[in-house]
């Protein structure tokens, strides 16, 4: 068939991702421009980032730095194949992540998304041991309620029950460890809770089950995002290494929304001051100018596949894209504004602020929880007995209305702005928060 010149208004031909797609498409919400901390709409209001588009532009919206470098990127060079190949750009953003990151996480593999990172980084942990001569470890770990991406294996080692019941059994020899969250416990805690380390525990149990010899891995986001933000509880992430160490357990933190700066320093191990033996990465890494994602290795996992003859591919493994030069030239430009504005520290300076701003809606109507951690918060509501997550659908339509995105899952609401944020930002965006769930049903 010809192409026709113009096809107005169709909201058909996309299948969206993650949405109701038939409710969108009655009453729209469509997003046209953007800067630093706003998004236009259609209808040209100016609404307030409350979660930094998904969680991902870091530094604001449409920053002129990387603008200038993407552009100029595109003109100089469009792609290069990273296969048999390189180009400089990547192998200067690969040392700089690397100088960014804790410990010595200081190997970098390329992906275009946190589920590609996710993959890679399961995959690198069976191959490790297999390289080691302990091939017999293919079990991976993950936890309930964990997100890590739409991929295979980011939804057998997630726990998401609406990602994974519907796709068949997955992939094979997936245990998870239980979720750090009890309403009974630790409601209303500010920042990391005093209840749950024990819960670390259950990874002995687990090995004791199917023993160590036949675990690669456990991966764990260090704050649970997706699931509405599960700030770890005090010490189980220092546990949870423990016992890893003492079986041989690879340690891997999916950091794509803790990375670069959401808790006030570059990453969640630096934070909360424990080393993964691999770390994966996306979002925020390119401030989301163009999609990529990295997987940090500590020494001993990249060393293990620097042997045998010299001239063999070490790792079968790579995406065309891996290393795009356009997502390269908009992280080295991302990284000079991190570093340049001190938005880590930013974040740093205005977690207690920002932890009051969250807790101030204690008392409001329906408000069950309320989380912080870093510049991350989730205000958990009374599900409506007869109609579960509609409250929050309702509270998530009439903030966007009154000039705020906020993200939701389930009848939680979920914040993570970004990091150029100052308190005025925060007490705007508390107040039409508080003022919209007062007004809800
Ligand atoms: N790991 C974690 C911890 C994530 O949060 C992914 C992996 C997958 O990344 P990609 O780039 O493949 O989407 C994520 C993504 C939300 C929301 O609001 C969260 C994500 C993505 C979209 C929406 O809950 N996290």
């Amino acid at each position: 068939m010809a192409q026709t010149a113009a096809v107005p208004n169709d909201l058909d031909s996309w299948w969206m991702p993650f949405t109701a797609n038939r409710q969108f498409k009655a009453n729209p919400r469509l997003l046209v421009g953007a800067k630093d901390m706003h998004y236009i709409s259609h209808d040209g209001r100016r609404v307030l980032d409350g979660c930094a588009g998904l969680w991902c532009v870091n530094a604001g919206h449409n920053r002129d730095s990387i603008v200038k470098a993407v552009q100029a990127q595109a003109a100089e060079m469009d792609f290069a194949p990273s296969f048999q190949m390189g180009h400089p750009k990547a192998f200067e953003f690969a040392a700089r992540l690397a100088n960014l990151a804790p410990g010595d996480l200081n190997h970098v593999f390329f992906a275009n998304s946190g589920s590609e990172a996710v993959d890679t980084a399961l995959k690198i942990a069976l191959a490790y041991h297999r390289a080691r001569g302990d091939g017999a470890r293919t079990r991976l770990i993950g936890r309930e309620r964990g997100y890590h991406g739409v991929g295979f294996g980011g939804i057998s080692v997630g726990g998401i029950v609406a990602n994974r019941k519907v796709f068949g059994p997955m992939l094979a020899g997936v245990d998870h460890l239980p979720h750090t969250h009890s309403l009974k416990d630790m409601a209303f805690s500010r920042g990391l809770p005093d209840w749950g380390a024990h819960l670390a525990e259950d990874l002995e149990r687990i090995v004791a089950l199917h023993d160590a010899s036949t675990i690669a891995a456990v991966i764990v986001e260090p704050v649970a995002g997706s699931t509405g933000v599960l700030p770890p509880p005090k010490g189980y992430l220092k546990r949870l290494r423990e016992i890893c160490d003492k079986h041989g357990i690879l340690l891997i933190f999916d950091e794509v929304i803790t990375g670069f700066g959401r808790l006030g320093s570059a990453f969640a191990a630096e934070t909360f001051g424990v080393l993964p033996d691999l770390m994966t990465t996306a979002k925020g890494l390119t401030n989301a100018a163009v999609p990529a994602a990295a997987v940090f290795t500590r020494k001993h996992v990249h060393d293990a596949f620097m042997q045998g003859p010299e001239h063999m591919i070490e790792l079968f493994h790579g995406y065309t894209y891996s290393a795009h030069p356009l997502a390269c030239a908009a992280g080295l430009a991302t990284l000079d504004v991190y570093r340049d504005e001190g938005l880590f520290e930013n974040a740093k300076a205005l977690s207690p602020y920002w932890e009051d701003g969250v807790h101030s809606l204690k008392g409001t109507r329906n408000v069950i929880d309320l989380r912080n951690v870093g510049i991350m918060a989730a205000v958990e509501l009374a599900p409506r007995p007869d109609a579960p997550t509609k409250r929050g659908y309702d509270v998530f339509v009439k903030c966007f209305e009154r000039g705020l995105l906020v993200r939701l899952t389930g009848d939680t609401i979920a914040l993570s702005p970004p990091l150029i944020l100052t308190k005025a930002h925060i007490d705007e965006a508390f107040g039409i928060l508080r003022e919209v769930i007062t007004s809800v049903d």
